[in-house]
């Protein structure tokens, strides 16, 4: 026991330190077995962290420690956290969600877990173990060595039309043949498996789950094949190869949202072979001890990576030609930095600052920071949309969680004949009118003239379960409103459909959409013909459960959009 004299030392440091607030106020955060704080921890990570942090320092979701105070510039000073809103209305904001984004879980989780959840998050925040390049090098199962695999296409799938589809819940991956649309095979992922990218080559698919697990899968045998694994942490979003020519599929990089890192490996074994912590000092000058890595990009004009860290709002371009001295430069833009996508020379990438209502387009050829363009709330671009505006000349394309918009922003290009529209760059040029906010992503293709756009994060079913398509023409006109469930032919269920991520074929002219339902119902994937806008195709399946993400071998390859 600490003798009163020392305890009163003890204090005076800690409030020194001014650490005490949040262990004193966790002492008198609810009562909890330690079976609920299990499950809490298991529910936090599922479905909090993306966008609380693991911390609860927050980013795209609020700040949720048991105590946090602010100052503003002023000096004025404002606290608050969990503890001050209390078990009743944590319960009700989890159920019900909030106007600011936050969705309801009461369909989700069940009245128990909730009132767990409520309790949980007035507790001092758990901080998972770190995960070094030992433990990298633990994890990684080479299954398949490079010169045992096949020496060519052994199938005779059209691979540069084969769908890789995130089956969310179900930590599996679908590998879907564009030409015939039947499922060609189904591998195990991580959990959640996030994202998929390509490799230079088109041979590989990289994916990456929210547990950190990549998978390398190899397109050349007869059915896909996992070749490598390999934990980059225990969370994370993102990975691309290195692009560049002669450094193709040379190294994959992964960011990890925990810890804070990006990690840098062999790209055809994911043998481990550097990681690189993003803890750091945030645009506004504060240390942040969770800088997450949001998206990644490969750029094609330098040896260089494109890693956007949310946190910090630090855009940091990593020269990969010299892995032992790393050069990397760090380009100030602004918080909270997630996902974006290349314009159409493939010079600029824009990224959303998404809490910050804003667009950073970074370019890759100075290593500077272009534009940080102020729009609507939220925007969301997944990776944007490219295309050529009438009025406008070259555009890139982003839609809002926050806001009933899609937000288009005039981008530069070299070629003389969009020399007049110069005047605009770097402009929001027009928004267009959607059914409501919460749409996720947009997307085109250079031989479409439509743009399409998802809404699932919208509360009302009509919206969440339908897509908007706009005439790339005369964008004056109201898009066509398309009910995605409806045409799936499937029973209404209690859980809404989302329908999600429109992804173009290969030849660009049809369109994909996920029917994203719940883990126990039925879900699809409904192909539309994108010049009539008429049913192609559903992809039912018992194994096709809550598809989200869809990348398409050809557009993913080479950042078509
Ligand atoms: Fe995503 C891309 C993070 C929730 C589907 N998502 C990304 C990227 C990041 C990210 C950083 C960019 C990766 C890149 O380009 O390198 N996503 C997050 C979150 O933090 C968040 C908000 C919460 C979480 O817990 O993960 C989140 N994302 C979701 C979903 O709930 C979605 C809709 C369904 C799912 O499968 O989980 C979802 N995110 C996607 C998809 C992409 C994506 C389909 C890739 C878009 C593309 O066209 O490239």
């Amino acid at each position: 026991m600490m003798t009163p004299k020392l305890s009163r030392v003890a204090a005076a440091l800690v409030a020194m330190l001014g650490i005490g607030a949040q262990a004193q106020q966790g002492t008198a955060a609810p009562e909890m077995s330690q079976a609920e704080v299990e499950i809490g921890k298991k529910i936090y990570f599922e479905r909090c962290a993306g966008c609380h942090g693991v911390l609860r320092k927050g980013a795209t979701g609020k700040n949720l420690e048991p105590h946090w105070s602010k100052k503003a510039a002023d000096g004025a000073v404002s606290e608050g956290g969990t503890l001050k809103l209390g078990t009743a209305r944590l319960e009700k904001i989890i159920a019900l969600g909030t106007e600011g984004g936050m969705v309801n879980y009461d369909d989700i989780l069940t009245k128990e877990e909730i009132n767990i959840m409520a309790r949980y998050i007035q507790r001092t925040p758990d901080v998972p173990p770190e995960f070094s390049l030992k433990d990298m090098e633990a994890s990684w199962k080479l299954l398949v060595p490079v010169d045992q695999r096949p020496k060519k296409q052994m199938s005779k799938v059209n691979l540069k039309n084969v769908f890789a589809i995130t089956l969310r819940d179900t930590g599996k991956l679908a590998l879907v043949d564009g030409d015939t649309k039947n499922i060609w095979q189904v591998l195990d992922t991580g959990y959640a498996v996030h994202i998929s990218r390509l490799s230079a080559s088109g041979r590989y698919v990289y994916t990456v789950g929210r547990d950190g697990l990549v998978t390398l899968i190899d397109l050349w045998y007869e059915t896909p094949t996992t070749v490598a694994t390999v934990k980059l942490g225990a969370d994370a979003r993102s990975v691309d190869t290195s692009k560049f020519k002669g450094f193709e599929d040379k190294y994959l990089i992964g960011g990890t949202y925990w810890p804070p890192q990006y990690s840098i490996m062999d790209g055809e074994t994911l043998k481990p072979m550097k990681i690189v912590s993003t803890r750091g000092n945030t645009v506004d000058g504060e240390y942040h001890p969770e800088p997450r890595v949001a998206s990644i990009v490969s750029s094609m004009i330098k040896p260089e990576w494109v890693v956007n860290v949310k946190e910090t709002g630090q855009i940091m371009l990593v020269d990969y030609s010299d892995i032992k001295n790393l050069k990397t430069t760090t380009i100030e833009s602004a918080k909270f930095l997630h996902d974006g996508g290349w314009d159409m020379t493939k010079r600029y990438f824009l990224v959303a600052a998404n809490a910050s209502h804003k667009i950073a387009a970074v370019d890759t050829k100075t290593g500077k920071l272009a534009a940080l363009v102020d729009t609507k709330k939220i925007p969301h671009p997944g990776r944007g949309a490219n295309f050529i505006h009438p009025q406008f000349g070259p555009v890139w394309a982003t839609g809002h969680l926050g806001d009933a918009v899609i937000t288009l922003i005039s981008t530069p290009s070299d070629d003389s004949k969009f020399a007049k529209y110069k005047q605009h760059n770097w402009k929001v040029v027009q928004e267009l009118k959607t059914g409501g906010a919460g749409n996720l992503f947009v997307k085109t293709h250079p031989k479409s003239g439509n743009l399409w756009a998802d809404m699932p994060m919208n509360p009302e079913r009509e919206n969440a379960e339908a897509v908007y398509v706009y005439s790339l023409k005369d964008l004056s006109k109201p898009p066509v409103k398309i009910d995605v469930a409806k045409d799936s032919g499937l029973p209404q269920t209690k859980a809404l459909r989302r329908a999600t991520h429109p992804e173009y074929n290969q030849a660009g002219d049809e369109v994909w959409i996920s029917l994203w339902g719940g883990k126990t119902d039925q879900s699809a994937i409904v192909v539309y013909d994108d010049k009539t806008l008429k049913l192609k195709k559903v992809i039912t399946d018992p194994r096709i459960v809550t598809p989200t993400g869809k990348f398409n071998v050809w557009n993913t390859q080479h950042d078509i959009y």
